[in-house]
């Protein structure tokens, strides 16, 4: 009985150290610069990909967001820092400008505040 709660206990903690220091696949990509503004592609579905964009600082960026899912519940993007709650209509690409002025990392998120992504301005 003693041995069978050591396993369960030492498959917890296993399971508990896997989880915050295991290597989680979270894509991130950095803007592409293309004259003088910086553009990414972030495709919606079930979540946001990429889920970390990385901005350099000062340049006007796009975030061209596509949104696959067909649930209402991604149907908006939320950046509170920056004051945008933008629609986005299902199989479209939908530009959501970002300044780029301060440095700093930024959620967004959707309408229900459920799913999010990080915005890395440096
Ligand atoms: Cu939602």
């Amino acid at each position: 009985m003693k041995l069978i709660v050591l396993v369960i206990g030492l498959a917890i903690i296993a399971f508990v150290a896997w989880w915050f220091f295991g290597k989680h696949d979270v894509a991130e990509e950095q803007a592409k610069v293309a004259g003088s503004k910086q553009v990414v592609d972030v495709q919606v579905n079930g979540g946001y990909s990429p889920e970390i964009v990385v901005l350099k600082k000062g340049i006007p960026a796009v975030l061209n967001f596509t949104r696959r899912d067909g649930s209402s519940c991604l149907d908006h993007v939320v950046f509170s820092d920056f004051g945008i709650n933008q629609e986005l209509p299902q199989n479209q690409k939908e530009a959501v400008n970002i300044d780029t002025s301060k440095p700093g990392e930024y959620q967004w998120a959707c309408g229900m505040d459920m799913f999010h992504g990080k915005l890395v301005i440096k």
